[in-house]
């Protein structure tokens, strides 16, 4: 699929079109300005060439005024091409609250996404038209990047931590993504499709593929079999550890007076790496699940601390949906 400019892919989110305006601005002042400064160099070499050996040229003053001007002239157009990009960069990389979370592990070669709703995919994701989703990336091995052509995003996906990217598609169809960061032997076929389908073949979608648990029900189950519950019970009273529900999204107090917003982040660190940051009025006890855990396990685990947060009125995202269904056993 192309679009009506050749080298330029499809345009399918909502803001490919301002990724373009602001590619098409600076593109088009990198040209008039080549073409202007070449023209006059062209123009001054003819104009004040030498016409005989024994010339000598007019000693050249300067001027103040021309200097300035031409320092200032390129400052403006400098400011205006940083506060565009500021712009459009803000509302890519700062996910919003109410987008639909789809949870993303690279690995050499392969990329698995998981839906709030429990579907599983591998090199292929797919999403509805009109809605806002958020992936929460993980990376299993090396640095990987999930780069989305048609959609305009780009992002690498680092081991060690959760980097995010979001988008919302503007049209149904099939557009290929990449991974973008030279990962080793088989990069180049570490990628796949993105499907965007209309919200109710979407819905027809997930419903044919419903039969596996959600990553909070998942998540849950960890919770239970690796013993955190025994000292994250459901009542704060009594208890070794933190009650986490509403902790996700939440300021917390450290014990060395910092406050901290609850992100996935965060959540992960809690996890992986306890002795980091110390919720104030706890003891350092909690050990380190480093090591033990998958980064498909950990989102599970992350997904389900942050659906302890959400309230009564359940909308979209990670239902804990009664933990029954035997089938997927966590990998
Ligand atoms: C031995 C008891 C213990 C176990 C087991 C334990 N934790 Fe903790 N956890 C704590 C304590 C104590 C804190 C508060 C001190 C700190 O921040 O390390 C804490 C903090 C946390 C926090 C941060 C909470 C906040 O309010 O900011 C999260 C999230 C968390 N634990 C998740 C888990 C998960 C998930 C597991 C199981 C994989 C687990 N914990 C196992 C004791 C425990
Ligand atoms: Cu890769």
């Amino acid at each position: 699929m192309q679009s009506w400019f050749p080298f330029i892919p499809e345009s399918a989110s909502t803001y490919s079109g301002d990724v373009d305006a602001l590619y098409f601005y600076i593109s088009g002042v990198t040209i008039f300005f080549t073409l202007l400064i070449s023209f006059i160099i062209i123009f001054f070499v003819i104009k004040y060439r030498r016409r005989n050996a024994f010339e000598i040229p007019r000693p050249i003053e300067g001027s103040h005024k021309l200097e300035i001007l031409w320092s200032v002239i390129p400052l403006l157009i400098a400011m205006t091409i940083f506060f565009w990009s500021a712009k459009v960069y803000f509302t890519q990389y700062r996910p919003p609250k109410n987008a639909e979370e789809v949870y993303v592990v690279g690995k050499q070669w392969m990329w698995k996404f998981q839906h709030a709703t429990g579907q599983r995919e591998i090199n292929e994701l797919h999403v509805p038209v009109g809605r806002k989703i958020k992936l929460i990336m993980a990376s299993e091995d090396v640095i990987h990047d999930v780069f989305i052509p048609a959609f305009r995003i780009k992002a690498d996906v680092v081991p060690g931590r959760y980097t995010t990217e979001w988008f919302e598609a503007t049209k149904p169809g099939r557009y290929h993504f990449f991974c973008a960061e030279y990962c080793g032997m088989n990069h180049s076929g570490m990628g796949g499709w993105v499907v965007v389908m209309e919200p109710t073949e979407y819905e027809n979608w997930l419903s044919g593929n419903a039969n596996q648990m959600s990553p909070a029900a998942a998540g849950q189950q960890m919770f239970e079999s690796l013993g955190c519950a025994s000292c994250h019970g459901a009542n704060a009273e009594g208890g070794r550890g933190p009650a986490l529900l509403g902790v996700s999204g939440s300021k917390v107090a450290l014990n060395n007076g910092q406050t901290v917003t609850a992100d996935e982040g965060y959540i992960r660190e809690s996890i992986l790496n306890p002795q980091a940051k110390i919720v104030t009025g706890f003891g350092p006890i909690m050990p380190s699940f480093q090591g033990q855990l998958s980064e498909e396990q950990l989102l599970q685990l992350v997904a389900y601390v942050k659906s302890l947060s959400i309230p009564k009125t359940e909308t979209q995202t990670a239902k804990p949906a009664p933990a029954s269904k035997p089938s997927a056993t966590p990998k």
